[in-house]
Parts: structure tokens; sequence; C-alpha cells
């Protein structure tokens, strides 16, 4: 197994289902990474032993995926000197708009990427750009990614043309 160079975290395992599309991006591009579930709020202890020694580890990405009052991802930006993406995750009462601010509004200083609600996939496409910076293989890869959806879109609208949008 190689060594992780981006940490997926998120702040419960309810956060788990909309997490794991993080992963399964990363597996695709064949980028190691490791995955924790670390509450800022209820393990403040757990947390700081995770987020300052994340650089020694090896990571050089951290996507933070929480909800409701969102600390995790600015908290990791805090104490890890590299980027960190944070996925402002979906909540029952405020629709993830308690996250998303939490997560985007961010003081000057110490910055966050903030994606949009739920917004895992682009989360990690962002890391693995990040990671292209320095990658040609990776580069590549992201370039070839771009293409299929080009062409899956291209035989959406082929197949509209062809039976139009009551048969489609
Ligand atoms: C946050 O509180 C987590 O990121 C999660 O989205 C939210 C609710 O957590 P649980 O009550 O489901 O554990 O810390």
């Amino acid at each position: 197994m190689e060594k992780p160079v981006v940490g997926i975290v998120m702040g419960s395992d309810s956060d788990l289902p909309v997490m794991s599309k993080a992963a399964a991006i990363l597996e695709e591009f064949g980028v190691p990474y490791e995955m924790r579930v670390i509450s800022a709020h209820r393990e403040p202890d757990v947390f700081f032993e995770y987020a300052k020694g994340a650089e020694a580890r090896g990571l050089k990405v951290i996507i933070a995926g929480a909800g409701m009052a969102a600390h995790l991802p600015g908290m990791c930006a805090a104490l890890f000197p590299l980027p960190v993406i944070g996925v402002p995750l979906y909540s029952k009462t405020l629709g993830g708009e308690d996250s998303l601010y939490s997560i985007l509004q961010m003081p000057s200083g110490i910055p966050v990427a903030t994606v949009a609600i739920d917004g895992t996939k682009n989360a990690a496409l962002l890391a693995v750009r990040m990671l292209a910076i320095s990658s040609p293989a990776l580069l590549e890869k992201l370039k070839a990614y771009a293409g299929k959806q080009c062409e899956a879109v291209q035989k959406k609208d082929a197949r509209l043309q062809e039976v139009g949008y009551k048969e489609y």
C-alpha cells in the first residue's frame, strides 16, 4: 500500500455516504489516501493529534467534510500548512447552509477552499488537480477524464436529436 498523500476526514460516520464519493474518485485516479472519522468538537485531543501530524505523515492535501457548525475544515487549515478543501454537508435543520457558511466564511489568513454542499466529487477532483501541479501523469489522467465527460454529453445530445424529447 502506497503512503497516503490525501487525507479524507469527516466529523461523523453519518457523513460517510457522501464523503465516500471522494474516496471513489481518488481510487479512480490512483491517488493513495487515508480516511478518518474525527470530530473537532467531540474529541478535540484526537483531532489535534491528527491535524498536527498530517504533514509529517506525508499528506499534501486534506479534504475535510462536516455538517452544522462545521469547524473541522477550518481547524485542519489552522494546524496543517498545506491546502485544505472543505465540504459543507447537508444538514436536516438548515439544509446545509449552516455548514456552508461555517466553512466558507473563514477569517483572513487561514484559507479553506470550499466546494458546494455535498460537493465531495469536486473536492476530490480539486485535490487531484493540486497534486497534478507536480505530476505529469496525473495531469494526463485529468485530461482524459475531461475528455470522457465531453463524450458522454455529446452522446446524450446525439440521442436527443435522434429520438426527440418525448422518447428520450
Ligand atoms: C458534524 O455534525 C458532523 O460532521 C455531522 O455532519 C454532524 C452531525 O453529526 P452526528 O450527530 O450525525 O454524529 O460534526
